[in-house]
Parts: C-alpha cells; sequence; structure tokens
C-alpha cells in the first residue's frame, strides 16, 4: 500500500467490497503509468494512437453516442433538506439515493480494474488546494486525469496518516461476465442509471453510468466547482466557473480577471486571447475554474485548481485561437473528433479542409455527408504547462490579485457589447440574472433562453439564494479592494444573422477599457443598466466594422429589457424566501430605471 491512511485504506477496502474489481491498481501519475495504460487501450481498440509526426505521443477516443456531455438531468445535489440545495438542483434525498446507487454499485466493477486515483486540486501543498482520491474502472478517466490535475505519490505525501481528502467514487456502470471484453467499445450505462450525486455535506461525490468529461473526471465540475462552492461558502472563500488572466499595459501595470461564462461561450478562447490592441500583453492562467481567498493584503487571490484544459474542439482553430491551437500539438488526449486520414484529427471549423475521415462515430465521412464530422461537443484534453502564453506565476500557491469579473453569455440580440455595474451589489444582480442561449456542453437544454447566475446554474453546490447572500457578503469583506464588475456580449447578430462584433483577439479592445476604468482613465456614461462606453471611446480603427455596427451593439432598448421582465420575475420567484434582500432592492432600482 503506497499510503498508511487509515481512514483512507478503510474507504477503499469498503469500495472495493462492494464494486468486486478483479483487481486494485492505486495510480501513481507517472508516464510510465500514462503510457502502459494508453498501450493498453490502444490495444483494447478504445484508443487510436495519432500519427506521431503529426501529433506525437497524442490519441483519440470515440464515445458511446448516448454519453457525450454532461447530464443535468441526471446530476444531484443530495444534500439532507430540499431547501438547501434549492430551486437549481436536482435533489434527492441522500439516503434514498444511496440505497439506489449501492444496488447499482453492488459488483460494478466486475471484471475490470479498480483505480484508487489520489489527486490535488491546485499546487500540491499549497495552502488554498485540496486533495481529492478518485475510485474508477475507467483507465480512460485515469490519464485524462493524469492532465487535468496533479495525481500521485507526493499527493498521499501530503495527506500524511490523517489529512482530509474528498472521496469521489466512479464507475462506468458496465460490468463484464467472465471472458467478456468492451470490444472496443467505450462503455457506459443507459441514461436512466446515470447519476452523478454530490453529498456537500459529507464532501463526497458518486458517479455513476458515465465516462464523459464533467460526468467522469470528478475532479472538475464535481470537486472543484459543486462541492468546493458549498465548502467556501462555509470557510469564506469563492469557488467560481471563471477563466482566469493576466493582461499587462504598455506601461508594465498588470491586471488579473476572472472571467465567467457558460460551457461553450468561448472562455477557453478569451484565456488564451492575444491582444490586437498595441503593446498589451496577455498571459493564461486558467480557462474554467478560479478558486478565490482573500489575501494578507485584502485583495482576492485567484488559483487555477486545475493543470490541463478541457476545451471544446469545434470552433477552435488558429484563427479563434491560436494558443490552443499550438498547446494541443502532443501529448494530448481527444475525444469525439475526425480521425483523418493521415493520422491526425480534424473538427468542423478548425479551418483545414480535408476531404475523407473517419468521423466521431466511427464511419467513414466527407464533408458532403450532411452531420457533422466531430460531435459538438469533442474535446481536448492538454497539459497547461503546454501553453505558450502561459504565466509565469500560474501555479503560484498565493494566487493572483483579481481586478476586474466579467460576467456574459450568449445573445444574438437585447445585450448590448459591454456595461459595467454602479457598484459591487449592482454587479451581483448582473452576474445573478445572467442569461444565454444553450450550448452543445449540456445533452439536455432545451429552453430557447436560461438563467445562468454567474455561469453557475448546473455547479452551485447548495441554495442559490444563499450563494448570492455570499456573493454580497464577499463585497462587504472587500471592501474598496472588491473587484470591478462588468458584463459582455461577443454574440449579438445583424438581421443577416452574422455576427457583428469580431470577437476574439478584438476582445482586447473592451478588456483595454476596463483596465483604465479600473485605472480611473476611461469614461463611461450613465445607462439603465449600467455605465458603458460611448462610441469614442472604443478604438474600432483597423477592424471591418462601422461606427454605425458599434452604436447597434452599445445600444440599450429598455423595451426589450422590459420584455424580459416576466421571465426575470419567473427566475426570481423560484428562490422564494431564500432571496437576499439585497438581490431584491437591485431588482426594484432595475425596473425602476428600466420604466424612467
Ligand atoms: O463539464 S465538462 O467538464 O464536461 C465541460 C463543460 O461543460 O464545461
Ligand atoms: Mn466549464
Amino acid at each position: 500500500m503506497p499510503t498508511k491512511h487509515k481512514k483512507l485504506l478503510a474507504w477503499v477496502e469498503e469500495i472495493r467490497q462492494m464494486v468486486k474489481p478483479d483487481q486494485v491498481v492505486w495510480a501513481d501519475g507517472t508516464k510510465e503509468e500514462y503510457d502502459r495504460l494508453m498501450d493498453e487501450m490502444v490495444e483494447s481498440g478504445l484508443a487510436v494512437r495519432l500519427n506521431d509526426s503529426k501529433r506525437p505521443n497524442s490519441f483519440l477516443f470515440r464515445s458511446d453516442p448516448s454519453d457525450v456531455a454532461r447530464v443535468e438531468d441526471r446530476t444531484y445535489i443530495a444534500s439532507r433538506t430540499q431547501d438547501a440545495a434549492g430551486p437549481t438542483n436536482n435533489w434527492i434525498d441522500p439516503v434514498e439515493l444511496k440505497a439506489t446507487m449501492r444496488e447499482l454499485y453492488d459488483g460494478c466493477m466486475r471484471g475490470r480494474t479498480m483505480f484508487v486515483i489520489p489527486f490535488s486540486m491546485g499546487p500540491i501543498g499549497s495552502p488554498i488546494a485540496k486533495v481529492g482520491i478518485e475510485i474508477t474502472d475507467s483507465p480512460y478517466v485515469v490519464v485524462n486525469m493524469h492532465i487535468m490535475t496533479r495525481v500521485g505519490q507526493a499527493v498521499l505525501d501530503t495527506l500524511g496518516e490523517d489529512g482530509q481528502f474528498i472521496p469521489c467514487l466512479h464507475s462506468v456502470g458496465k460490468p463484464l461476465g467472465p471472458g467478456e471484453s468492451d470490444n472496443g467499445q467505450w462503455p457506459c450505462a443507459p441514461i436512466e442509471q446515470k447519476y452523478i450525486a454530490h453529498f456537500p455535506e459529507e464532501n463526497l461525490i458518486w458517479s455513476y453510468g458515465s465516462g464523459y468529461g464533467g460526468n467522469a473526471l470528478l475532479g472538475k465540475k464535481c470537486l472543484a466547482l459543486r462541492i468546493a462552492s458549498a465548502l467556501a461558502r462555509r470557510e469564506g472563500w469563492m469557488a467560481e466557473h471563471m477563466l482566469i488572466l493576466r493582461l499587462t499595459n504598455p506601461e508594465g501595470k498588470q491586471f488579473h480577471i476572472a472571467a465567467a461564462f457558460p460551457s461553450a461561450c468561448g472562455k477557453t478562447n478569451l484565456a488564451m486571447l492575444i491582444p490586437t490592441v498595441e503593446g498589451w500583453n496577455c498571459e493564461c492562467i486558467g480557462d474554467d475554474i478560479a478558486w478565490m481567498k482573500i489575501g494578507p493584503d485584502g485583495t482576492l487571490r485567484a488559483i487555477n485548481p486545475e493543470a490541463g484544459f478541457f476545451g471544446v474542439a469545434p470552433g477552435t482553430s488558429y484563427k479563434s485561437n491560436p494558443m490552443a491551437m499550438d498547446t494541443i500539438v502532443k501529448n494530448s488526449i481527444f475525444t469525439n473528433c475526425v480521425l483523418t486520414d493521415d493520422g491526425d484529427i480534424w473538427w468542423e471549423d478548425m479551418n483545414v479542409d480535408i476531404d475523407h475521415g473517419i468521423d466521431w462515430k466511427g464511419n467513414e465521412w466527407t464533408p458532403k455527408s450532411g452531420t457533422p464530422g466531430a460531435h459538438p461537443n469533442a474535446r481536448f484534453t492538454t497539459p497547461a504547462a503546454q501553453c505558450p502564453i502561459i504565466c509565469d506565476d500560474w501555479e503560484d500557491p498565493a494566487g493572483v490579485p483579481i481586478d476586474i469579473f466579467i460576467f456574459g453569455g450568449r445573445r444574438t440580440k437585447v445585450m448590448p457589447l459591454v456595461h459595467e455595474s454602479f457598484d459591487w451589489d449592482h454587479g451581483v444582480f448582473m452576474g445573478a440574472t445572467a442569461a444565454s442561449e444553450p450550448t452543445a456542453a449540456a445533452l439536455d437544454v432545451k429552453k430557447k433562453l436560461r438563467r445562468d447566475p454567474m455561469a453557475m446554474l448546473p455547479f452551485c453546490g447548495y441554495n442559490i439564494g444563499d450563494y448570492w447572500q455570499h456573493w454580497f457578503e464577499m463585497g462587504d469583506k472587500l471592501g474598496d479592494k472588491a473587484p470591478k464588475i462588468f458584463y459582455v456580449n461577443w454574440f449579438r447578430k445583424n438581421d443577416q444573422g452574422k455576427f457583428i462584433w469580431p470577437g476574439f483577439g478584438e476582445n482586447s479592445r473592451i478588456l483595454k477599457w476596463m483596465c483604465e476604468r479600473v485605472d480611473g482613465t476611461a469614461e463611461a456614461i450613465e445607462t439603465s443598466i449600467g455605465m458603458m462606453p460611448q462610441i469614442k471611446d472604443i478604438d474600432i480603427s483597423g477592424l471591418d466594422m462601422s461606427e454605425k455596427e458599434l452604436e447597434e451593439i452599445l445600444e440599450v432598448d429598455n423595451n426589450a429589457f422590459i420584455s424580459e421582465f416576466d421571465d426575470l420575475d419567473s427566475f426570481i420567484s423560484s428562490v422564494a424566501d431564500r432571496l437576499p434582500k439585497r438581490m431584491e432592492d437591485q431588482i426594484k432600482l432595475y425596473k425602476e430605471r428600466m420604466k424612467k
């Protein structure tokens, strides 16, 4: 045994007896382990080794068509009371859920290896980091965890004999009979047997039936967001669905930005932005999750708890995100992408032409096939350290001081390009009422417009009303050191259905305005939704865009917002008696401003 931690050993033994694997293997996080597991998966037909001269040490996996994204309908917060989970979560009684899941787990690893993965979210040993132990029967999960987290003996060493860890149990939910194998098929359970379960009061995660992404790599959404958000509230810090980046202006002054957008709204692209504005520089710290604590100097300090990027592949190109393209050149895992005839990967909007390949379902494919070659939620898993613009301080255990929060979503109409909150409370309101048109990252979102508070709708592990209250209170604690809060929408379309704002690197023009607002050097005018730049405040020189178009996306149409009052009210009323008084005040003020 690689550890003397009694509680850990007891938990591993308890699970072993329940799931009845053929063998137990403790993951050590080494390259030898990674290579061995990859060799086995290639051998068994689950993985394809890509052409080494094109993409060294990289692999392609194809999942089951029923297992391609997070399943929000099957994701549960099993707190003792329904009220603790609140209106935005699926709640089940924890006792009942455990009974149901124990039955599923009973013997579920027959014919398989049970891996025990000690992992750290955050640099090993950092005071902000947390240790998790994932038990899984998926070697695909093990190799992904190698990239996405810090895995191995060093984690067990920091844990010592009685350190705290978060137990994360995962099974693909497909036991094998004697002599049976997966035959190269992605193993998973049918949808009605999938459970992604969180027990926030026990810091416990139980996942069953899915092998994909956030359903199975339990360090990410399950631990670093759902469990951590509940922990953070109890302990007075923040676990947010935010990228982290550093911008440096021509004078060398640094600004740190944390930005929250729903899944698949371009967070990874923004995190690796190459500014088009002269003299400004951007470095990436994280692309998905920020853990933030108030530091000794009173500023809000952020770390990226992850070690890799699990990014949406389709749409990633040298135009949209050259730094991601240069990150995934080697040592990467691709899931549900097209396999090209020369043994490389491809996806839609990669800006590369191919005329034939094997699609994500394993079928012959050409651009004329009439179906997407890559699944819209196809992903790459790649080490953060390989990103050419990864910030030197990205693993600094003390974190970076956040100056700016950005909220946003995908709206083709109504929401203008950018606005700034009047104050902290107003900024909390802006984040809380953020709305977006759904993307491919969740299988089961059918609504046209979904309110996605702070982009945490599927990730807040407790009552959303209490979460907003926690935000208000963090503002009180931060006082004049609180970050400024902005809201952006890069996705406005014109009447021909074309995006008006060019986006990508050009977003730096907007970030620059924000930094100058922090410095007090840029102007803004007061509107009904917040402080906004005027046309003259945004430099569009060199852009293929007219002043008239800029005017269109900076317009605030009160009537359009008023027409969404009903939607806002029904969302807010779901929070019922957990609605913070300060949020009520903000809504009143907002409506008054709209009707002026
Ligand atoms: O939750 S995943 O990690 O699968 C991806 C996402 O939705 O952002
Ligand atoms: Mn995300």
